[in-house]
């Protein structure tokens, strides 16, 4: 269930974050096995979400979408990271992610290890060296998805995660691993590209942002784990019915699939209230409700 005007626009920004990610690559013989590792899961075909918010936070405000890219780069190379290392037998140990084998499968697990470590290096050189950004905005870009991935952001949700599996824990603990783990990078993703359009962190606007994208980060997971349950691998392009494998803490351990979609169309509306006063702000509204319906 996707409207035209929004599946136009989501291949539009993956096509130019595809080709814009393809310019940090120049092939050198003596480290060709890495780059082929990063490349893999780079454009192994992910939906493209997090540099679309970019992209549209920063046209929403006005700014260039060349400001945008560098940042949408690098908050899809931290995604991916996370995604590889994700999948490695230390942590779920799966078989298949973005319809194709893990990266560890093809090129085994010490350079699925190091394409995650290059892919997490090289997102922060592309956002510290964004020309077009300028320097002062680039560096609080770094400084703020630093803060989103790391330690109290999606390590902190990932290390929440391992801990909690296998015991339970209560909705409020979930809530907050959810916010780290996977609606860091996606808030990240929307406050950079306000960031590229020169909305600073004083801006009321900026409060917009957070909000709409605290909102829709929640709404992500309440669908993946609606996904994880009900969906087929081949929908998803990745292995199905881990979490309840692995006993992991999901919304479907408090809500029944019905409740939790209620609860998930509560939060869209309050991401659609934060930015329908902003006259171009369609794009994002469409994106918000498509992450409510989508199935893969
Ligand atoms: C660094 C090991 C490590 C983990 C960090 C983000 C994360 C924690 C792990 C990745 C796996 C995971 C289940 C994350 C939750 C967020 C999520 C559902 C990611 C999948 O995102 P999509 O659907 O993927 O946007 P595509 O492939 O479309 O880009």
């Amino acid at each position: 269930m996707i409207n035209e005007a929004l599946e136009l626009l989501m291949h539009r920004d993956a096509t130019l974050t595809e080709d814009a990610l393809r310019q940090y690559y120049t092939d050198d013989i003596d480290v060709q096995i890495l780059l082929d590792a990063e490349r893999y899961s780079l454009f192994a075909g992910g939906k493209r979400i997090r540099p679309m918010l970019t992209i549209e936070f920063c046209r929403l405000f006005g700014g260039d979408e060349s400001a945008a890219l560098p940042f949408a780069c690098a908050v899809e190379m931290i995604h991916t990271y996370s995604l590889i290392h994700d999948d490695l037998p230390c942590m779920d140990d799966d078989e298949l992610r973005r319809g194709k084998p893990c990266n560890h499968k093809v090129f085994g697990e010490g350079m699925a290890l190091l394409a995650g470590d290059a892919l997490l290096t090289g997102a922060f050189e592309a956002a510290a060296t964004n020309m077009e950004a300028g320097p002062e905005i680039s560096a609080m870009a770094v400084a703020y998805l630093a803060g989103c991935a790391g330690r109290y952001g999606m390590i902190g949700g990932q290390v929440m995660d391992v801990e909690s599996e296998g015991r339970e824990i209560g909705l409020e603990s979930l809530l907050k691993l959810h916010s780290l783990k996977t609606g860091a990078l996606i808030g990240a993703s929307c406050v950079l590209g306000a960031l590229a359009a020169g909305i600073r962190f004083d801006n009321p606007a900026m409060a917009d942002v957070v909000t709409y994208s605290e909102n829709i980060g929640l709404v992500f997971q309440i669908i993946d784990d609606i996904l994880d349950a009900t969906a087929t691998a081949e929908q998803l392009g990745k292995s199905v019915g881990g979490d309840k494998k692995r006993k992991k803490n999901t919304f479907l351990n408090f809500y029944s699939v019905e409740e939790a979609r209620f609860y998930a169309e509560q939060l869209t509306r309050e991401a659609v209230t934060a930015l329908k006063k902003y006259p171009d702000s369609d794009a994002l509204i469409s994106l918000a409700q498509w992450l409510l319906v989508r199935d893969k």
